[in-house]
């Protein structure tokens, strides 16, 4: 029996896993924007992976506020809590919140069940580069970095390349210093995350999201840190349009 439940893991996550090696979108992070990319992505038919860092898909989520766990919404994305089924409280002042364990439960639920595949306890160290173009990306277990054990990654190929890992923008920082290439912002490089404008910052998280590279998209907190905008705390409206602008986007370049 011990045996057999072993057998059975291995066997069914290697499948997992090798069908991955070739995607038409690789997501770094499986954060809001992550997620509901993903989600649509899937939607559409097309292969995608999110590759997250920790145990517990759902980035940001989760935590609310101080441990709070009420997020607040703005009326522009209430059909996205709709359409996951989320429930949240009445409006007031244009606002809604919503439990911060169902929205991230849901929206995790919706992408895998939409047949996004999501690999957790897995870091994106580095992409593939070839010919000016980001054509994939490099994956470790994460606890083998944490340990700063000297063990080779493994390759994903992806026809695009999403990073929605958060706040400081760490991944495409790296690939823009690796690679000797200017991203497709104002100043050539990343510019850094500015302090909390809860306004400005969800308006510039949906303008920002987009392509920054030949195969590079990023989305999210990501993106407000590529661009130097500000950061806007727990509202997540701005997170989600994002999620959708670049998944739009993507569908775009992938036919
Ligand atoms: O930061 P995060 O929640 O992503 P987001 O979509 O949303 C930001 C909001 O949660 C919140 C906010 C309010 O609107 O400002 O902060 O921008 O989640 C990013 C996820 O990416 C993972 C990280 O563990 C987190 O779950 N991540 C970051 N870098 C990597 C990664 C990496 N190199 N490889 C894999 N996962």
């Amino acid at each position: 029996m011990e045996k057999t439940i072993a057998k059975r893991i291995l066997r069914r996550f290697s499948e997992k896993l090798e069908d991955s090696l070739e995607l038409d979108v690789a997501i770094v992070g499986a954060g809001p924007s992550g997620l509901i990319c993903a989600w649509d992505l899937a939607r559409a038919g097309k292969k995608v992976a999110i590759f997250e860092r920790t145990l517990k898909p759902g980035g940001g989520i989760w935590g609310g506020a101080m441990l709070f766990n009420e997020i607040v919404l703005q009326e522009e994305a209430l059909h996205v809590l709709d359409e996951a089924g989320i429930r949240y409280s009445a409006m007031e002042d244009g606002l809604v919140t919503a439990d911060s364990v169902e929205v991230a439960s849901a929206l995790i639920y919706r992408a895998v069940h939409a047949g996004a595949r999501i690999f957790n306890g897995v870091t994106v160290e580095d992409v593939i580069f070839k010919e000016d173009r980001v054509t994939g990306v490099v994956i470790n277990w994460s606890p083998v970095l944490d340990e700063g054990l000297h063990v080779d990654p493994l390759m994903v190929e992806a026809r695009c390349v999403l990073d929605a890992g958060g706040h400081d923008a760490h991944l495409t920082e790296r690939i823009a210093k690796k690679a000797g290439v200017k991203l497709e912002t104002a100043t050539g490089g990343v510019i850094g995350e500015k302090p909390m404008w809860a306004v400005k910052g969800e308006e510039a998280t949906v303008e920002n999201s987009g392509r920054i590279l030949p195969g590079l998209y990023v989305s999210g907190m990501a993106a407000n840190g590529v661009h130097g905008s500000f950061r806007m705390g727990p509202i997540f409206g701005g997170m989600f349009l994002s999620g959708k602008k670049v998944a739009r986007q993507m569908l775009e370049e992938l036919g």
